[in-house]
């Protein structure tokens, strides 16, 4: 099949999805064609059956704001014609989904194939910004028009017939990792950086784009708790405005010496193959597909019980799962596990178990495919 994918570059689990799903479609024999503003973070090396439409957007005096909506439709229009595109899959409904149905539109009005539009929600664009009455109207019409959607979890799915009242079908195909990449790495070198060689330090993670729903105050007020128990160290991987939220209190705490900000890294299996613990006490997650990569990587995860965080964790099986403001009990059961090293052993082995038998790139892709079947047969 011939499948245009649009996408965010950014750093952000919607892009890295979409990225990953565009790879492993070209690996399995279809034309993919990404859109996004910049090279997709996770785009990597050539890949033969998947290119890359850069969409830029021009200014002009006139303007005050910049075009984004009409310059990505019209760059899906030129390559829709061009290819044949036979499906236009939208990660993240803000403007893709829109973007996606005035292609189909265009590309339609004179009689052309016009391809199908697939829809996939990944969380904020439903939770935070799609529901804003700034942009519900257009984001529910987008999403009702499309001939496919899909959401990342049921909870999502949930939110979105409820915030945006909308009735129609949406399915839910959650997100997925390639287990070949996503799994522990012996990097022993690495890990000594962070730990002087010392064998009782526990590296505590914490991956994210840095926005306020991640709770960088939790982050810290956790790990806080964490080493006042067992010698610990935090990695911060990503950037995003709260990382200074994550220094002040560091510095606040009386912390710094033992928090490491690496800003945002393309490689984080290294990372995650270093660390004993991951916390992620977000306010909303509609998936997390942070926890998910740790997961992989045999760490376990402390999180909040929100979203479709419990769709991925089992609590007390394959990691922990508190409410948001319980950051004592967070600590608690990181303290509970980093102390316990068999504890620790049976919930990373059933933590990864549990990603390659429900949430691998094998299991998933297909399930994209025969959405793309679907409407495209029909
Ligand atoms: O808002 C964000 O955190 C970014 C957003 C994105 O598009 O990357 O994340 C959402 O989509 C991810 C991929 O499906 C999910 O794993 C995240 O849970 C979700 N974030 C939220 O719901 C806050």
């Amino acid at each position: 099949m011939n499948i245009g994918i649009i996408c965010y570059a950014s750093v952000g689990g919607s892009g890295i999805v979409a990225t990953e799903l565009g790879k492993a479609l070209a690996r399995r024999g279809h034309q993919v064609h990404l859109f996004s503003t910049d090279t997709p973070f996770r785009l990597g090396q050539f890949q033969a059956g998947l290119s890359f439409h850069q969409v830029l957007t021009p200014t002009y005096p006139l303007f005050r704001e910049p075009q984004y909506l009409l310059s990505l439709s019209n760059k899906i229009v030129q390559v829709a014609r061009e290819f044949s595109l036979d499906v236009i899959h939208a990660h993240y409904a803000i403007p893709h989904a829109t973007a996606a149905f005035l292609s189909r539109q265009v590309v339609g009005a004179h009689g052309g194939k016009s391809p199908r539009v697939v829809t996939t929600l990944h969380g904020t664009d439903i939770t935070l910004v799609g529901s804003d009455p700034s942009y519900s109207e257009i984001v529910a019409f987008s999403i009702d028009q499309s001939d496919r959607v899909t959401a990342v979890s049921r909870s999502l799915r949930e939110s979105t017939y409820e915030q945006l009242g909308l009735a129609r079908e949406i399915e839910v195909i959650p997100n997925f990792l390639d287990c070949g990449i996503y799994r522990r790495h012996r990097v022993e070198e690495l890990r000594r950086r962070f730990t002087g060689g010392d064998p009782d330090t526990q590296i505590v993670i914490h991956v994210s784009n840095f926005r306020p729903v991640k709770r960088i105050d939790a982050v810290m007020g956790i790990f806080d708790r964490i080493r006042r128990k067992v010698p610990a160290r935090l990695l911060l991987v990503g950037d995003g405005p709260e990382l200074a939220t994550a220094y002040r209190l560091a510095r606040e705490l009386e912390i710094a010496p033992l928090v490491h900000s690496l800003g945002a890294q393309e490689e984080v299996v290294p990372l995650l193959s270093i660390a004993d613990l991951f916390v992620l006490p977000s306010a909303q997650e509609s998936f997390g597909l942070a926890a998910l990569e740790a997961m992989a990587c045999e760490v376990p995860v402390v999180a909040s019980r929100v979203g479709g965080l419990p769709e991925v964790i089992q609590h007390g099986m394959t990691g922990f799962l508190h409410p948001p403001e319980a950051l004592d009990e967070m600590a608690e059961s990181a303290v509970m596990v980093l102390s316990d090293p068999e504890k620790h052993r049976e919930i990373a082995q059933a933590a990864c178990a549990r990603v390659r038998d429900d949430f691998s790139a094998e299991k998933i892709v297909p399930m994209y495919e025969n959405c793309y079947q679907s409407v495209v047969g029909g």
